[in-house]
């Protein structure tokens, strides 16, 4: 209870402050997820994908709590023993939030509230735990075989104990929930959003004509903001506000040149329809979303520093310490590879990259799309390596053609008689140009195919099959526009990205 408590406090201070990433628990998140293991990351993404951060914070609050019941048993026994604990605890949560990479001497202030108020906290229980269990020395103790905790003066400290405890959870909730809520606000990045919504203007996301297939059940081909998927290793999301924001581009470069947001704005804006993928996305999964982007080429800002012909990559850092790399031709020749500031006609959000991400058409997410990102080092491949590379991740990652049946869904019972299949094929920058589906592997036959503004989407596509009753597997392969047929042979996503048909069963009545 004292150290809810004290976390409490904590997310008070760091909402006072408005400093939502000064947050102990969330900096103890981060640092966990640093430390994590490639093999761990890659089976957290691949069993809980989006809501992996909830499962960590589920994890964390889990052992905290068995940590905390055992310092506050010690405590009941030897009360400074047990203080002891809680102070090393604290120590080193202090030690953990003073080694995060935006750390500044204003990060201890919530663990120095803790501090404050989780330690006369325990004390104070202890001394009341004690008074719970000391038996009564004013004679209502009888014969000696009642346990000390029966004597009635025993069992009113006990309920005294409990009353505290309650009263101590319940103010740690609250401060916890009223810090959480002050931090979002009082670090006004949503109201720097709702100044850049006016002062972008950005276009309307229409739907491209015939982009959209409208088959009941498929995914929309446009993927509104809120439904797009999330990865990242940020426990809690940067607060980046576009007038502290700066861009610095250095190494292997001409000149060296820092751009503030109105610079790069005043760059000219683009908008480009592409499509993101993961590289963790397992086949058939979901992983993966589209959206209009609204930035500056990359390219143009490359430009303003230029890189030496020696250069072959280019590593970006986002805010909070990630890394990508990042082919140098890739992001120069001539393809939408944008510093993004609007995504489907609305400032970033937060949890994407506000004020502004990296997004490249054809390349997996962990080598390309680096959100809160603030610099850039033109580099070489061997001189460096990227977060994903050092646990083990390819150190290039093109998009591999793949595809997805998306209704019917697997194990899903249809009626007999034509049942549409449909669902998404994509190839970025090189572009779809055939899906055939099959029935229990029989002959291939051709979807039609939805309409796209530009090779660097997914395309809709939908089969009209003939259901015949029965139990019936159906599988999808895509071609690409440069002739590549999709492969059936299967690989995990593990290094380089997941490939192998996505087949569904389905019983036809
Ligand atoms: N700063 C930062 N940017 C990042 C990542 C990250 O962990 N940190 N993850 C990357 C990965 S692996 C992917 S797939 C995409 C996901 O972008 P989204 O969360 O906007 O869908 O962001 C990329 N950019
Ligand atoms: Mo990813």
């Amino acid at each position: 209870m004292a150290l809810a408590l004290g976390l409490g406090a904590a997310e008070l201070m760091a909402g006072i402050m408005g400093r939502p990433d000064a947050s102990p628990l969330s900096a103890v998140g981060d640092w966990f997820i640093e430390i994590t293991p490639g093999w761990l990351a890659d089976l957290a993404i691949s069993w809980f994908g989006t809501a992996d951060k909830l499962v960590l914070g589920i994890g964390i609050a889990i052992v905290l709590a068995v940590t905390a019941c055992a310092v506050g048993i010690l405590a009941a026994r030897d009360r400074r023993a047990g203080l002891a604990a809680a102070t090393a605890l604290l120590v080193i949560a202090g030690l953990v939030v003073w080694s995060r990479p935006e750390s500044d001497g204003a990060y201890l202030l919530p663990i120095v509230a803790a501090g404050v108020v989780a330690l006369p906290t325990l004390r104070w229980l202890a001394l009341r735990t004690a008074a719970a269990q000391t038996p009564d020395t004013a004679g209502t103790w009888e014969s000696g075989h009642e346990p000390a905790h029966m004597t009635p003066a025993g069992a009113t400290a006990r309920r005294t104990f409990l009353r505290s405890a309650g009263g101590v959870a319940a103010l740690a909730v609250a401060a916890g929930g009223v810090g959480r809520w002050l931090a979002r606000e009082r670090s006004g990045v949503e109201d720097s959003r709702d100044e850049l919504t006016v002062d972008l203007d950005l276009p309307a996301a229409d739907l491209p004509d015939g982009a959209d297939l409208d088959v009941s059940g498929a995914e929309p081909w446009r993927t509104p903001n809120d439904d797009f998927y999330l990865i990242d290793t940020a426990f809690s999301k940067p607060h980046v506000h576009p007038d502290d924001w700066t861009l610095r581009i250095h190494g292997m470069v001409e000149q060296e040149v820092e751009l503030t947001f109105d610079e790069l704005i005043d760059m000219g804006l683009v908008d480009a329809w592409v499509t993101l993928a993961c590289v963790s996305n397992q086949v058939g999964g979901n992983l993966i979303g589209n959206a209009l982007w609204t930035g500056v080429p990359v390219a143009d800002v490359l430009a303003l520093a230029g890189p030496s012909p020696d250069a072959d990559a280019v590593k970006s850092t986002s805010h909070d310490g990630w890394t990508c790399g990042t082919p140098l031709d890739v992001l120069t020749d001539g393809r939408d590879a944008l510093f993004a500031v609007g995504m489907n006609s609305e400032p970033l959000p937060v949890d994407h990259g506000f004020p502004v991400r990296m997004v490249v058409p054809g390349l997996y997410g962990y080598v390309s799309a680096t959100k809160w990102v603030v610099e850039l080092e033109v580099t070489r491949f061997d001189q460096f390596q990227a977060y994903w590379t050092t646990r083990g991740w390819s150190e290039r990652g093109p998009i591999k053609v793949s595809s997805r049946i998306e209704v019917p869904a697997s194990d899903t019972t249809v009626s007999a008689g034509t049942v549409a299949v449909a669902g998404t094929a994509w190839a970025q920058h090189r572009g779809v140009e055939a899906v055939e589906v099959r029935v229990d592997d029989g002959d291939w036959m051709p979807a039609d195919l939805g309409d796209v503004p530009s090779d660097d989407t997914w395309r809709q596509w939908v089969y009209e099959w003939e259901a015949t009753s029965g139990e019936h597997t159906l599988d999808v392969r895509a071609t690409t526009a440069d002739g590549e047929i999709q492969t059936p042979d299967e690989a995990p996503p593990a290094p380089d990205g997941a490939s192998g048909h996505h087949r569904v069963t389905v019983t036809v009545e």
